[in-house]
């Protein structure tokens, strides 16, 4: 079926092996990392042998466990696989994979939750150790030994760098138009080296279209035929409507006010339905000719583009649901001017995302009346997903938004809460708080003023009376008048929660 056309470098083709060969290469206590982001360009062959030959390995009393590194979350043929094989160690930066959720969440996998910009630096640093194998999907590689991206790039340039041994997968799912669509730049240093990131508009190319690899490290390539794997994004439901009109209804604001341009600023969304419900908003609204400079390409920003509202979109990755991933793969040429995929590094670079002054839209568990934002962990303690690129790009944005229902699990919870149970953005990093209540631009308010504010706009009115009872005697009996709190108090929603089932009283 596959005749090694992918794979135009005739010196590697003697290279070409099973999975379970492959597999081989790995060992147990090693570091591996792996492609993918958001469920894209993940490689689907190797991680699945490799699990196997875990699973066999447990059954005859021989423990056997990796850590992984990857771009972002990947899909259930990698994490869900090595997950249930009990065959992960540790796992960074981000995670989506219900078993590896469960894993973490009792104790049975390490998990290092960070800023997606810094883990490429991180690893160039030194600091997580060194990395035995790389295993990267690409889509092919050229006649002069470069690697042509997948959908996604991620992590890929600094794993092939740094790995002493190289394992690919050469999906030949993957559109051979994706070539040519990359921009992988090769100019970042350590301190004090580091020189300015020459990018000053969202489609400037500053990179090579391929990785380059030394050849002597590949130890390994399979030939594989298979589709990038995510989850349907939620249709648009009430909540997620009136969570885009508010914002909307924001920006018109903001562009009769003359602080944004008509085409708006570049914009980056986040992860999950309510960032693409806003996208689909975006589509029936009056605004034309604007740009993406983020983090993921969403079912959302394709139909912008499809729709030319949006004129192109940077990313590092696809995350896209069965049927777009589809799409985008039998209309690859009408995309392939319109987009841009770059490493993480530079996609969530505070540098570039201050510079171009994106308009941050990111999701939340929950947020405090002084609009504290918790983006990842359950009743302070349990992890969802982790904080993904939503750090970098929230602190440098030039809008920094958030947004959410305002209630979870039916109403036994709400978004709003006295105090959060965990802080991944300080409020000097949440500007906007968006719930299907209304929004409250938050810019320019003390804290006293900022609780008044999202209390009356955006908390639920099953909570509003409870929240203005906490604040009013928070002002009353406090320490100190800046933040006012009662400590003793200010958590007791959630263990409420806990005990019972439900923060309503
Ligand atoms: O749980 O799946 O069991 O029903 O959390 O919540 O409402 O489906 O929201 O899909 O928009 O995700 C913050 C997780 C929101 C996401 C988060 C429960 C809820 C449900 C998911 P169930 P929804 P979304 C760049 C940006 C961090 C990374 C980021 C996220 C589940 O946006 O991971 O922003 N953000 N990256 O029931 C208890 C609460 C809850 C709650 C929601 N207060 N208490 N459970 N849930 N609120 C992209 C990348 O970085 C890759």
């Amino acid at each position: 079926m596959i005749e090694h056309k992918r794979i135009r470098c005739g010196g590697l083709r003697s290279k070409v092996m099973s999975a379970e060969q492959a597999a081989s290469f790995i060992t147990s206590g090693s570091t591996v990392g792996m492609s993918g982001f958001t469920g894209s360009g993940y490689p689907k062959a190797v991680p699945l042998a490799l699990a196997e030959h875990i699973e066999k390995e447990h059954a005859v009393g021989r423990p056997f466990r990796v850590r992984v590194w990857t771009g972002a979350s990947t899909g259930p043929e990698l994490d869900g696989a090595l997950a249930k094989a009990d065959g992960i160690e540790f796992r960074l930066p981000y995670n989506s994979d219900p078993v590896v959720r469960e894993k973490i969440n009792s104790g049975a996998m390490e998990y290092f939750d960070m800023h997606l910009s810094q883990v490429a630096p991180m690893a160039w640093q030194g600091f997580l150790g060194p990395l035995d194998t790389a295993v990267i999907e690409v889509t092919g590689i050229r006649p002069d030994g470069a690697l042509i991206p997948s959908s996604s790039v991620g992590n890929n340039k600094t794993w092939l760098d740094q790995a002493r041994h190289v394992i690919l997968e050469v999906n030949s799912w993957q559109n051979a138009a994706l070539e040519g669509m990359h921009d992988i730049y090769y100019g970042t240093a350590l301190p004090p080296n580091r020189v300015p990131i020459p990018l000053v508009r969202p489609d400037d190319r500053i990179g090579d279209p391929s990785f380059r690899c030394d050849s002597d490290k590949i130890v390994a390539i399979v030939e594989t035929y298979a589709p990038d794997r995510n989850l349907p994004f939620a249709p648009s439901d009430g909540t997620a409507r009136a969570i885009a009109g508010h914002l909307l209804e924001f920006f018109h604001h903001e562009v009769a006010k003359g602080r944004l341009p008509a085409s708006l600023l570049p914009l980056q969304s986040g992860v999950g339905n309510i960032a693409n419900a806003v996208l689909t908003g975006l589509l029936g609204s009056s605004f034309e000719n604007m740009t993406a400079y983020t983090e993921v390409i969403q079912d959302g920003m394709l139909d912008l583009l499809t729709a030319g509202k949006l004129r192109m979109a940077s990313a590092t990755a696809f995350s896209l649901s069965p049927e777009a991933a589809a799409k985008l793969n039998s209309e690859m040429t009408s995309f392939s001017d319109k987009m841009i995929l770059r490493p993480q590094e530079i996609s969530n670079h505070p540098e570039l995302v201050r510079r171009l002054g994106c308009i941050a839209m990111n999701g939340l568990i929950e947020a405090d009346i002084y609009g504290s934002v918790n983006s990842t962990h359950i009743m302070g303690s349990r992890i969802q997903n982790g904080i993904g690129g939503s750090g970098d790009f929230a602190r440098n944005a030039s809008i920094s938004i958030f947004m959410t229902p305002s209630t979870a699990k039916g109403g036994k919870i709400s978004a709003i809460v006295p105090q959060a149970s965990h802080v991944d953005h300080i409020t000097q990093d949440v500007q906007v708080l968006v719930t299907e209540q209304g929004l409250a631009d938050l810019r320019g308010l003390s804290p006293k003023q900022r609780a008044v504010t999202i209390i009356e706009n955006c908390a639920h009115p099953d909570y509003r009376p409870a929240l203005s009872d906490y604040f009013r005697r928070a002002r009353d009996h406090s320490y100190g008048q800046q933040s006012p709190s009662l400590p003793g108090e200010a958590l007791s929603w959630h263990q409420r929660f806990i005990d019972s089932g439900s923060m309503l009283s």
